[in-house]
């Protein structure tokens, strides 16, 4: 393994675990101002569930055969001394394969058997039941054994062709399927649907999650794969082989998976060593795989530099046999400098500014208040130096004074309450329109009717239709959402403007991301509806494929939309709030010193050394409160 990546995998982690212990002491502080309302609290503690939860999923997407087993083994498994993924000719790895640590279990691989598939719930439901799985302990000491049970993702079994096609694994008029039917009549078909394994690794326990796939073009069966584990995955490595070059479904699998919906693409040439060649000078067959280099960069739209090549093989065996020379030949080296520079930064700015949208206005909401208490405290400073040897008079003017500057205050917590009403009001018509249950009855009532259709094209135009409807209301709902953004930054505005508040910003409310994910499924549809392998399936299965993919990704676009919409209106008016909620005490407690030297002009020198003694505790608070800022807002 790479000292490089593992290096920029834990420098990823130690700068997560500081980022949550910053976290950390924010609340604390919090706590101790007595400021945290329980809204704040729980901002915090999801924020903080989801550092820990933190994963950085790597997929490995290509046709079969390209070696993306192989190059997961040269990459990350290189010291068990063996090929621990089966990396075979023809297709090996039938099941998505998800790789990573659980330090609360022992090692295991949990395989999800294939007739799971006549069920309705998805994967992700199935990996909250752990009953389904069939488990195998890994014993990494014992490697014959770890060979075993980690061949069980390329396990296969024959089944008659009608179970084959109720598995919507067989489709008559699919010729990539031809290879699996037996001349007895049956079909071979993958055991295990999908496969988890838990494995003690440096890398994988700081938070990195493999996922090695089956060639893709069997894959189209399994629309969760498609649709949402490799869009969701971090960064795809995508593998194309050099023995067979780019093909039309290299291409395919590129275009209809890959290129508009994985925001971080790398291209790896593998299996350069077919063009080492003893007898030609190294600079040639440098410059000819360079060529290929250029062609793949161009026909895939990358950036040159994220196209890479590379001999997985040869790159396992020089690491298994401690080989520098071969391991510096292969390749393998700029792979691991290519992840570790560019994706694993990149990563980190994503975490850091989802981090600094959920809690960023609060922390700053906080800095405000810490600063504008400072800045009080020394005006109050100012005012009572000034009263020194000063008569009643000049006291009685003073207390006037403050009393009117809360008259003012009353005055702005009145015009807050009306503008809080209303976005209140408003908010909660926002919330009801993205209701869960009302969607689950809408879909339902959608499936039934799309279920009633006779026609296969009556279906397709219903399932269009299903998704023009959604697309409609997701507008609606951005455009709502977008009214009561205004109500807010107009209640900021006026604070500002009219009452001399310093000025803040609220918390920015996305829904783009939830929009372009509908967009895209949405055009997804399209294709789904138009693909001829989807026109002839069997209408049972195509309604279900339907379900379990498109609108199921398309429901969860939904809940992130809600969830989004939901704390940003709990937290949309809390800066603000806290701007109110310290100026009423500062100016409640300016009356109740100005009240006692009014009383007694003895006790003004006490009350100057109180405050005085309050403006270093507060300069404290600053720092303390600038330093988390810091470690948030730092790149
Ligand atoms: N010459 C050469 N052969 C390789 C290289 N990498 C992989 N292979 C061979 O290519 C074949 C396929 O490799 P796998 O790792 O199984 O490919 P895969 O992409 O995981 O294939 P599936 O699991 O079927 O999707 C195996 O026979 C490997 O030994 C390489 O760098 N050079
Ligand atoms: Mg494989």
């Amino acid at each position: 393994m790479s000292a490089q990546l593992q290096f920029e995998v834990e420098h990823y982690r130690r700068w997560r675990d500081e980022l949550a212990a910053a976290i950390e002491d924010y609340q604390s502080w919090l706590d101790s101002a007595g400021e945290v309302d329980a809204q704040q609290s729980l901002r915090i503690f999801d924020v903080l569930e989801n550092l820990k939860k933190d994963r950085l999923v790597l997929a490995f997407v290509a046709e079969f055969s390209r070696g993306k087993s192989e190059l997961i083994n040269a990459l990350f498994f290189s010291d068990f001394k063996q090929r621990l993924l089966p990396s075979d000719v023809g297709r090996t790895t039938m099941c998505p394969t998800e790789i990573f640590c659980d330090p609360g279990e022992d090692p295991y691989i949990r395989l999800l058997p294939i007739e799971t598939r006549y069920r309705q719930e998805s994967i992700a439901a199935l990996k909250r039941l752990p009953v389904e799985w069939v488990k195998i302990r890994l014993s990494p000491d014992a490697p014959d054994e770890m060979l075993a049970a980690m061949h069980s993702v390329a396990q296969k079994k024959r089944v008659s062709m009608h179970d084959a096609r109720a598995l919507g694994l067989w489709d008559d008029k699919d010729p990539d399927l031809k290879e699996m039917a037996l001349p007895d009549g049956t079909v071979e078909i993958p055991a295990w649907r999908h496969a988890l394994v838990n494995y003690p690794h440096p890398l994988l326990k700081s938070g990195l999650v493999i996922l090695d796939t089956p060639g893709l073009n069997a894959l189209g069966s399994e629309p969760e794969l498609t649709l949402s584990m490799i869009p969701n995955a971090h960064a795809v490595l995508f593998l194309l082989a050099m023995d067979t070059g780019v093909t039309k479904s290299d291409m395919e699998i590129w275009h209809k998976y890959i290129r508009r919906f994985v925001p971080h693409r790398l291209a790896v040439l593998n299996k350069v060593d077919i063009l080492w060649d003893d007898l030609k000078p190294w600079e040639e067959v440098q410059a000819s795989i360079n060529k290929q280099l250029d062609d793949t960069a161009r026909l895939l739209e990358l950036p040159r530099a994220n196209v890479l090549a590379v001999s997985a093989q040869k790159a396992l065996l020089a690491k298994v046999r401690g080989d520098e020379l071969l391991l510096r030949k292969s390749g393998i080296q700029a792979v691991e400098a290519l992840l570790a520079h560019s994706i694993i930064p990149a990563k980190q700015q994503i975490l850091r500014l989802a981090v600094v949208r959920e809690i960023g206005a609060m922390v700053e909401a906080s800095h405000q208040s810490a600063r504008s208490e400072l800045a009080a405290v020394r005006h109050e400073i100012k005012e009572l130096v000034a009263l020194t040897g000063k008569n009643r008079e000049a006291i009685k003017k003073l207390l006037d004074k403050v009393q009117a500057d809360k008259m003012r205050y009353e005055q702005t917590v009145k015009s807050f309450n009306i503008a809080h009403g209303e976005i209140s009001r408003q908010g909660r018509a926002l919330m009801a329109s993205l209701d869960s249950e009302k969607r689950a009855d809408m879909l339902k009532k959608s499936r039934n009717a799309i279920e009633d259709c006779w026609t296969t094209n009556g279906l397709l135009r219903g399932m269009q239709s299903l998704f023009d409807q959604a697309t409609l209301q997701f507008d609606k709902i951005h455009h709502h959402a977008g009214q009561i953004k205004g109500l807010v930054d107009a209640a900021y505005r006026r604070f500002h403007e009219q009452h001399g508040f310093a000025r803040l910003s609220p918390p920015p409310l996305n829904l783009e991301r939830a929009r372009q994910g509908l967009l895209d499924l949405a055009q997804q549809t399209g294709e789904f509806c138009n693909d001829p392998l989807n026109i002839m399936t069997e209408k049972h299965f195509l309604i279900r494929k339907f379900y379990t993919g498109l609108v199921a990704s398309a429901d969860i676009v939904f809940d992130q939309a809600r969830s989004a919409s939901k704390s940003w209106l709990s937290a949309s008016l809390a800066p603000l709030m806290t701007q109110i909620h310290d100026y009423k005490r500062q100016i409640e407690r300016r009356i109740a010193t100005v009240r006692q030297i009014h009383d007694n002009v003895d006790t003004l020198e006490d009350r100057i050394n109180d405050l005085v003694r309050r403006q270093t505790s507060l300069l404290k608070q600053n720092q303390a409160i600038d330093s988390i800022r810091d470690k948030i807002n730092q790149e």
